[in-house]
């Protein structure tokens, strides 16, 4: 037995209740030690990971891990949102009950870490000192030293941060058991994993991966799903799969912030991060809040705030290079202590590759190691034209890191939202920008956000499918109560935002090619959304929302042709039949707030329907 007392109090974690939560998840989980974590060891974490063989040297300071090849993204199939109330049944969230579920994953992990460390992380998901700083805490517990790596960059890890918490409830109980990854059945009718939170306990267990968004509690099952049904349970807030950046303007001296949701792999990491300082001739500056989780909130001066509940980057390597994203590899630059997993590996000289990285994979192929492990040497011709890293392959560094960060990224103020955007892959009928001033036409577009599935989740890249407001995967309460509470939060703002459509990939049906540049180019539809917003800009308006005309976008220093007009005009056609598929997505969707189908009706009869 180990002396679970013993460990907490060398880890200096003194709560009660979370040494109680400790001690029962210790005897269960049968792990021969314990160990408290904080930030602070991270050095020592490292070397010992290193020595343990399970990541490798990637240069100085950068480090390299490869998960199981069955192991490398999301499953939704498995993941539930479990409670004691049937009508929390959603058409995403896969509802079961507590009492099914809890047995089912304790039977799971009942002596599955015996021989190895439990390793015990205490979080905040929040800036210290934030408004929702009590939403925030958590506990994860881990036998997998390299989730605790990865915790460390996403999360602020620290005792300090739920030593005081003063009840049972005040905490999110996270617990994560790896399991036998070479035996779970992952994809096949018997598999054996099962990431469940129970949301209305405040309990996350998952079981049986170790890849980031099924390992990393306290990111996508805490930071999204047992957020965002805590802030509906409270009534006060909402938590979606958004990114958040400033704008400045610096001949009016303006800042703008802009938060929005696009679908797993469609951009976030991308959009917040890339639009460098020097963009459209120096005039803006644009600084990067966080790329993959907002908390929205209406302030006590009646103002809608937002605020990135986490501490670092789980970006998408692929395509990450100096003309796409220049910021994010400063942000992984030697010395940031930034780690790469199931990108290709250079075991005699440390290099990492991806797809995108550089336009050909280095010539030289001697040494490199594949996603799962391969040597590239030794593929066969049919392997050839195989990826060299996973696509959903990614890079882990903290935000301290990122060139752009805003000087105010820990301020547990957060920053007034004057803009939300919706957006995702959406390959013909979505403009590059259309923007909407009607706050349930704002809401009905983002619960009616269609686009391509990716590789960030198993088995579903390509498939079009709707994925209201990114949170689809995510999704922790019913559609309906979900849309109602959405009008409530910005109903009780004093200055409401302006919502906007963008699209950065529709393609030419011929030859497939991106109608928009995209990447840094982005800014440019959002300046003319805060354009808009100002009244400086009209716009034309269609029946969809308004969009720019080709002399109010900025085009300086940019040359496109006919394509800039396919993606700023409306194809009516195409657009009546979304609305019949819209309705029949929507009808899904008990007690969808009859605004929204109001919305939807206008929307309709604009287009002649
Ligand atoms: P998650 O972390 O999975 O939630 O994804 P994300 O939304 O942050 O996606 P990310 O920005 O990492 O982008 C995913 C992929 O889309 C990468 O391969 C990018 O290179 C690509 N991408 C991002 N922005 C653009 C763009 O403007 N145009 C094109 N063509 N590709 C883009
Ligand atoms: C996503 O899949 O949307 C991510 C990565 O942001 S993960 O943390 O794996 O969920
Ligand atoms: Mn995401």
């Amino acid at each position: 037995m180990v002396d679970v007392a013993q460990a907490l109090d060398e880890g200096g974690l003194t709560n009660k209740y979370v040494r109680d939560y400790v001690a029962e998840w210790a005897e269960l989980t049968g792990a021969d030690r314990v160990e408290v974590v904080s930030a602070a060891d991270d050095a020592r974490l490292i070397a010992e990971a290193l020595e343990a063989g399970e990541i490798q040297p990637a240069g100085e300071g950068l480090y390299y891990s490869r998960s199981y090849f069955k192991d490398t993204a999301r499953s939704e199939e498995r993941t539930i949102v479990a409670t004691n109330r049937p009508e929390d049944r959603g058409i995403y969230n896969n509802w079961r009950p507590a009492s099914e579920m809890k047995p089912l994953l304790m039977d799971k992990m009942r002596g599955a870490s015996a021989g190895k460390t439990m390793y015990v992380i205490p979080y905040l998901m929040a800036p210290p000192g934030s408004p929702l700083e009590r939403y925030a805490a958590g506990v994860e517990l881990t036998d997998n030293r390299s989730v605790v790596l990865h915790m460390i960059r996403m999360a602020r890890v620290d005792a300090s941060y739920i030593n005081d918490l003063d009840d049972q409830d005040s905490f999110v109980r996270a617990v994560h058991v790896t399991g036998d990854l070479e035996n779970l059945g992952q994809g096949t009718p018997h598999d054996q994993r099962y990431f469940v939170t129970v949301a209305d306990e405040r309990t996350i267990l998952h079981f049986g991966s170790s890849y980031g968004g099924n390992a990393l509690l306290g990111k996508i099952a805490h930071g999204l799903r047992q957020g965002s049904y805590d802030g509906w349970a409270s009534g006060k807030f909402l938590v979606e799969q958004f990114m958040l950046l400033g704008i400045t303007d610096k001949e009016t001296g303006k800042k703008y912030h802009i938060c929005g949701g696009f679908p797993s792999a469609s951009g976030k990491t991308n959009l917040a991060m890339t639009l460098a300082p020097d963009a459209l001739g120096d005039r803006y500056y644009v600084e990067f809040y966080g790329d993959d989780i907002a908390w929205l909130w209406v302030g006590d001066d009646g103002k809608l705030y937002g605020m990135n509940p986490e501490n670092g980057v789980f970006g998408v390597a692929k395509d990450t290079n100096a003309d796409t994203n220049p910021t994010a590899l400063d942000s992984i630059e030697p010395g940031t202590q930034a780690l790469f997993t199931n990108v290709a590996y250079n075991e005699d000289t440390h290099e990492v590759w991806w797809e995108g990285k550089t336009k050909n994979p280095p010539s030289e192929i001697t040494g490199w190691r594949d996603w799962k492990g391969n040597l590239i040497s030794e593929r066969s011709e049919d392997e050839a034209d195989e990826p060299w890293a996973h696509p959903n392959s990614r890079f882990t560094t903290t935000l301290a890191n990122v060139p752009n960060v805003a000087k105010d990224f820990e301020d547990p103020k957060g920053v007034p939202i004057d803009a939300i955007i919706f957006g995702g892959r959406t390959r013909d009928r979505e403009p590059l920008i259309r923007a909407i001033t009607d706050v349930a036409e704002g809401v009905y577009d983002g619960l009616t956000l269609g686009a391509e599935a990716t590789f960030a989740a198993d088995g579903l890249d390509g498939q079009l499918r709707y994925d209201p407001m990114s949170m689809r995967p995510f999704m922790s309460y019913p559609e309906g109560a979900y849309a109602a509470h959405w009008l409530k939060i910005i109903g009780e703002a004093t200055e409401k935002p302006i919502f906007a459509h963008v699209n950065w990939f529709q393609k030419d049906p011929e030859d497939g090619h991106f109608l928009w540049p995209g990447y840094r180019e982005n800014l440019r539809p959002l300046i003319w959304l805060m354009q808009l917003k100002n009244g400086e800009v009209e716009g034309n308006k269609t029946p969809v929302g308004i969009i720019p005309t080709r002399e109010e976008l900025n085009l300086d220093g940019l040359e496109i042709g006919e394509d800039l007009d396919r993606i700023l005009a409306i194809d009516e056609e195409r657009w009546r039949q979304e609305m019949g598929f819209r309705e029949g997505h929507l009808s899904q969707f008990d007690g969808l707030p009859e605004e929204i189908w109001e919305a939807h009706r206008r929307v309709a009869g604009d287009l002649g329907l």
